[in-house]
């Protein structure tokens, strides 16, 4: 499985750094949605979905946590602590998110604003998706 982190570019001068992210330029979708998550308990693992259709940057602003990819083949774990990196997950992924610092504050821009039925809660309804085809329809 292929996975894309971008490394967005610091305005960096004596007073600090300074990120700018703006869609289609940065961000390879419109971005519809902005969430973050933070206060995160220890040892809460979130997430444990995919999306049929939603895209998505994860930047761990604050602290670092770590997410687990899985494409119903392959699975891989991917750390996030820089304020400057993104992890870009496409559509039809399974992801987890865990090992949260106390100060985590994980923040998501997405491409499509909230919606219920687009998510895969399901494990087994997950590979059924991928493996089916039906995602490509
Ligand atoms: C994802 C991972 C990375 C809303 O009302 N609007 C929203 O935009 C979102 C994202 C959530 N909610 C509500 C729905 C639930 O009652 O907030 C509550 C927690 O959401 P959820 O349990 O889905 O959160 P996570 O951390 O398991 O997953 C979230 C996103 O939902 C998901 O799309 O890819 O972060």
């Amino acid at each position: 499985m292929q996975t894309i982190k971008y490394t967005f570019q610091p305005h960096g001068d004596d007073r600090g750094q300074l990120i700018a992210l703006e869609e289609f330029k940065d961000i390879p979708f419109r971005i519809k949605r902005v969430y973050y998550m933070y206060d995160t308990i220890e040892n809460v693992v979130r997430g444990h979905h995919a999306h049929k259709s939603l895209e998505q940057i994860l930047i761990c602003i604050h602290g670092s946590c770590k997410i687990k990819l899985d494409d119903g083949t392959e699975t891989k774990v991917v750390p996030l602590e820089k304020p400057y990196e993104g992890l870009y997950i496409a559509n039809n992924i399974w992801r987890e998110m865990y090992d949260f610092s106390p100060d985590a504050v994980l923040m998501v821009l997405a491409s499509e604003i909230y919606d219920e039925s687009d998510y895969i809660r399901d494990y087994d309804e997950f590979l059924e998706f991928v493996r089916s085809g039906e995602n490509k329809a």
